[in-house]
C-alpha cells in the first residue's frame, strides 16, 4: 500500500479460537520492543463501526439477507480503515486486527454462499490495496472454540453467529483452512488447541520470521528525529 510505513497483522478463525487473547499478547510483545502498536477488532474498531457491530451481532441485520449483512460489515470496514487503520499504518504503527476481510470471505462468502464475484467485488472496493502483511488463522475443532466462548460468556446470550449449528461452524473451519492453503504468502494456520503460551510462541515465530519486528525497531531508532 502506498504510504504504508507500519505493518498490518490480522487474526482470523472460528468462535472462541483465542484471537482476542493472542492479539493482546502479540501487542504486548511488540510494544516491549519499543514499537507503537494499535490493537483493534472487526466488526468495530472505530466509533461508527462499533455502532454497526451492535446491529450486526444483535441479529437485527440478518433478516435482510446475507448480501445486506455483507454490505453492513463492509460499511463498518470502510469507516475502520479510513479513521483508524490507514492513519496508523501511515505513521508507522503496527496494527493488529482481531478479524478482517477473511471473516467476510468465510462467514458471508463460503458458508453464507454469496456469489464469489460479489465477495471479490467487495474486496476490491473496500480493501483495495490495504491487505494485511500477515494473517494468522487460529485453527481448532469448533466444539472446543464454542465451549471456550460459552465459558467466557457465562450467563450471557449467544450472539448472531455463536448461535448457529455445528455444521455452520465446521464449514467455517474448512473455509479458513482453504484461505490459508490458497494464500500461503500472506496466511499461516496456527494450531489453536494448544495452551495460550504455546500458541503465542508459534505466532511470535511467524511474526518474527516474516516481518522482523526487531529490525523495524532498530531502523526507526536509527532514524534522525
Ligand atoms: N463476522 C465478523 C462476520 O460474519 N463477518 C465479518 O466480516 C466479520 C469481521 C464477531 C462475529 O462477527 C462475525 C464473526 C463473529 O461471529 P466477536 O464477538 O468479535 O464477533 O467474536 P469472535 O471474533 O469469535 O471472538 P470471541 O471473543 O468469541 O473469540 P476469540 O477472540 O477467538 O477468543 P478469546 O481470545 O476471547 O478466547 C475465548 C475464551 O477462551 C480462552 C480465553 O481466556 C477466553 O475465556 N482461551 C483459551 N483457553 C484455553 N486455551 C487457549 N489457548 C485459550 N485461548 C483463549
Amino acid at each position: 500500500m502506498a504510504g504504508r510505513k507500519g505493518r498490518f497483522i490480522t487474526l482470523e478463525g472460528g468462535e472462541g479460537a483465542g484471537k482476542s487473547t493472542q492479539a493482546r499478547l502479540l501487542g504486548e510483545r511488540l510494544t516491549s520492543l519499543g514499537l507503537e502498536c494499535v490493537l483493534t477488532r472487526e466488526p468495530g474498531g472505530s466509533p461508527g463501526a462499533e455502532r454497526l457491530r451492535r446491529a450486526l451481532l444483535s441479529g437485527a441485520v440478518a433478516p435482510m439477507g446475507q448480501a445486506a449483512e455483507a454490505l453492513v460489515f463492509s460499511a463498518a470496514r470502510i469507516d475502520h480503515l479510513d479513521t483508524l487503520i490507514r492513519p496508523a499504518l501511515a505513521r508507522g504503527a503496527w496494527v493488529i486486527c482481531d478479524r478482517f476481510i477473511d471473516s467476510t470471505r468465510a462467514y458471508q462468502g463460503s458458508v453464507g454462499r454469496l456469489d464469489p464475484a460479489f465477495i471479490r467485488g467487495l474486496e476490491q472496493v473496500v480493501v483495495g490495496a490495504n491487505w494485511p502483511d500477515l494473517t494468522l488463522i487460529l485453527d481448532l475443532p469448533p466444539e472446543i472454540g464454542l465451549a471456550r466462548a460459552a465459558v467466557r460468556r457465562g450467563a450471557g446470550k449467544a450472539d448472531r453467529f455463536e448461535g448457529e449449528n455445528l455444521a455452520f461452524h465446521e464449514g467455517l473451519r474448512r473455509a479458513f483452512l482453504a484461505i490459508a492453503a490458497a494464500e500461503p504468502e500472506r496466511c499461516l494456520a496456527i494450531d489453536a488447541t494448544q495452551n495460550e503460551d504455546a500458541v503465542a510462541r508459534d505466532i511470535w515465530t511467524c511474526v518474527d520470521r516474516k516481518l522482523r519486528p526487531g529490525r523495524a525497531r532498530a531502523t526507526s531508532a536509527g532514524r534522525p528525529s
